[in-house]
């Protein structure tokens, strides 16, 4: 969670207070979280404009590196793309994503067009295949690239939604799938 400039981490998934406490970086900065080296912990990122701060411990200070990518008024998306362990950036704009697999400015890796302007984009590892992609909201349907089987049920059927949803969830448990959480 983030409280003003404050973050406050949780190692598990208990109530109570968060396990260790950091400032990094000013109010108005956009943060991202991601395993930037792939040791196999996510840390922060900070977006300042169209320039990026990485950070690979969860501590104060200096940024391990910076880089300029894309423009200011981008959406920025972290996710490990190619499947290599190490996160990385894809910034939106209009509906036009521009994929990076490495923390560094220029050409994108991938570039592809994908859903509406005002859609809520969400990163995630939906088939288990180690890489990470996308999946869209338009108001309560969501469009998961990839797995057009279950776009066809969350689009038809509401009731349908809520057991592939929970489905979807047990097997995430079992096979460390990400997976959809709706809050009501
Ligand atoms: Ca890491
Ligand atoms: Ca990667
Ligand atoms: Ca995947």
């Amino acid at each position: 969670m983030r409280r003003e400039n404050t973050f406050y981490t949780k190692y598990s998934l208990t109530g109570g207070n968060a396990d260790c406490t950091f400032n990094y970086e000013r109010n108005s900065d956009l943060v991202l979280s991601g395993d930037w080296d792939a040791d196999g912990k996510d840390t922060l990122a900070v977006r300042r404009g169209s320039t990026y701060y990485i950070k690979n411990t969860l501590a104060s200070g200096i940024a391990d590196s910076s880089f300029i990518y894309g423009h200011a008024e981008d959406r920025t998306f972290a996710g490990d793309w190619n499947g290599d362990g190490h996160d990385a950036l894809a910034v939106l704009r209009g509906n036009v994503f521009y994929f990076k697999n490495s923390l560094t400015g220029g050409i994108a890796d991938t570039v592809i067009t994908y859903g509406c302007d005002d859609d809520q984009v969400y990163v995630g590892d939906w088939d288990g295949d180690g890489k990470d992609s996308l999946a869209v909201r338009r108001g309560s349907t969501f469009y998961v690239k990839k797995i057009p089987l279950l776009v066809v049920l969350l689009t038809r059927y509401s009731v349908m939604a809520k057991r592939v949803i929970l489905f979807s969830l047990v097997i995430g448990m079992a096979t460390a799938k990400d997976t959809f959480m709706v809050r009501r």
